[in-house]
């Protein structure tokens, strides 16, 4: 064989070397594309258009809370509400902590929400939360809107969450309202669904009222985790109902299972993230899709890098007995670094997979380059 046609058969094999290995990178980065797989939280709920949606990722001494849904519905943090801490939907992202004693977030009566545009067909109000002590004797509010009269309202006690909805008044000559309770109760218009829940625990909660605007067939339903917990008939519409709007408590007045109540109060004690509001009924598998797009990522990778290792633990140390954000190393959901969290560091640092990490598939393209350029100068110098 000739030097010449060596070279050129040198060069073609080169040529398809190149060809298969780009080929398989490409491939690797499509079959592959890593955290990517799973939608983001804000894109699922933003998809369905709120009109007011609180990601409370507010820093520390802010005090109003920024709305990234579609409509202008200011809302302001009250009392001792602690920002930054970790979130319960997605922990670097960051929520509100409420201190069970004054703390809410105020938002005033609003044309979206309860006055003048009503009466309202169809609602669903959505949140996440997570308590360190849901055991409550009194209720405590998680969300509420409207007053004794009609209101929607989530809250918790006795270690059970529950959306309730009423509409008490007799507004249009019965055709709509007063709602019906059910046969305990046939003119009492207040509906409730509860499900049992537990300390230190994350759940994403959500209230849909898919009402009637010709009787009272519609419905009241309640959604845990993305699951229908409950579900109840006997609603038309909703009237409008003034009384403001809390999150985090009660301001100015709600009705629960066990009664009406006037004035502030039954304050919330714990992180709350992530509330949207909209005027429709949103659908089991949109409500199913934002539970899907939960963070699911390790519970201790406080620097990003994919594993939870001695420099995640550095960053534990160097914040321990402060008060600190997940970046800080801040696992669960309360304002301060402590034991609780190096308890959770090293449950999940245990749970990690034995021996080295399977790299990401990045890092595996990049090794494939690496290995590309290695051989490509290595016949270079031949
Ligand atoms: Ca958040
Ligand atoms: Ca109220
Ligand atoms: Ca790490
Ligand atoms: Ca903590």
């Amino acid at each position: 064989m000739t030097s010449f046609r060596r070279d050129k058969n040198q060069e073609l094999w080169k040529r398809r070397y190149l060809q298969v290995t780009l080929t398989v990178a490409t491939a690797a980065l499509l079959l592959f594309p890593g955290n990517n797989l799973r939608a983001a939280l804000e894109d699922e709920i933003l998809a369905d258009n709120p009109f007011a949606y609180w990601r409370f990722a507010e820093p520390v001494g802010s005090t109003e809370a920024v709305n990234l849904g579609s409509g202008d519905v200011p809302a302001n943090f009250d009392g001792n509400v602690t920002l930054g801490v970790a979130g319960p939907a997605e922990r670097p992202n960051g929520s509100a902590f409420f201190d069970g004693d004054g703390s809410l977030v105020r938002v005033p009566d609003s044309g979206l929400i309860n006055t003048s545009n009503g009466p309202w067909e169809e609602k669903t109000i959505e949140l996440w939360f997570n308590a360190p002590d849901v055991d409550v004797e009194s209720e405590q509010v998680l969300y509420e809107q409207g007053g004794t009269t009609r209101g929607l309202n989530i809250y918790i006690r006795e270690g059970n969450v529950f959306v309730g909805g009423w509409n008490r008044a007799n507004d249009d000559s019965g055709m709509t309202t007063p709602w019906i309770s059910g046969e305990d109760d046939p003119t009492g218009g207040n509906l409730y669904l509860s499900t049992p829940i537990e300390d230190r625990t994350t759940y994403h909660v959500a209230l849909v009222l898919d009402g009637d605007t010709a009787g009272m067939e519609g419905t009241l339903s309640g959604y845990l985790n993305g699951e229908l917990f409950g579900e109840k008939t006997g609603v038309g519409q909703i009237f409008n109902h003034g009384d403001d709007v809390g999150i985090g408590g009660m301001d100015t007045s709600t009705f629960f299972d066990s009664g009406g109540v006037s004035g502030d109060g039954n304050f919330f004690r714990g992180a709350i993230d992530e509330v949207a509001l909209y005027n429709v009924a949103l659908p089991a598998d949109r409500i199913a899709a934002r539970y899907a797009a939960r963070d699911t990522t390790p519970a201790g990778d406080f620097n990003n890098d994919g594993t939870i290792d001695l420099a995640d633990f550095e960053i534990m140390r160097s914040n321990f007995r402060q008060r600190g954000g997940f970046a800080d190393g801040n696992i669960n959901f309360d304002p301060d670094v402590d034991l609780f969290d190096f308890l959770e560091f090293a449950e999940a640092f245990n749970a990690q997979p034995a021996g080295a990490p399977v790299p990401e598939p990045a890092s595996w393209c990049l090794m494939v380059f690496t290995a590309l350029a290695l051989w490509l100068g290595a016949r270079k110098r031949h």
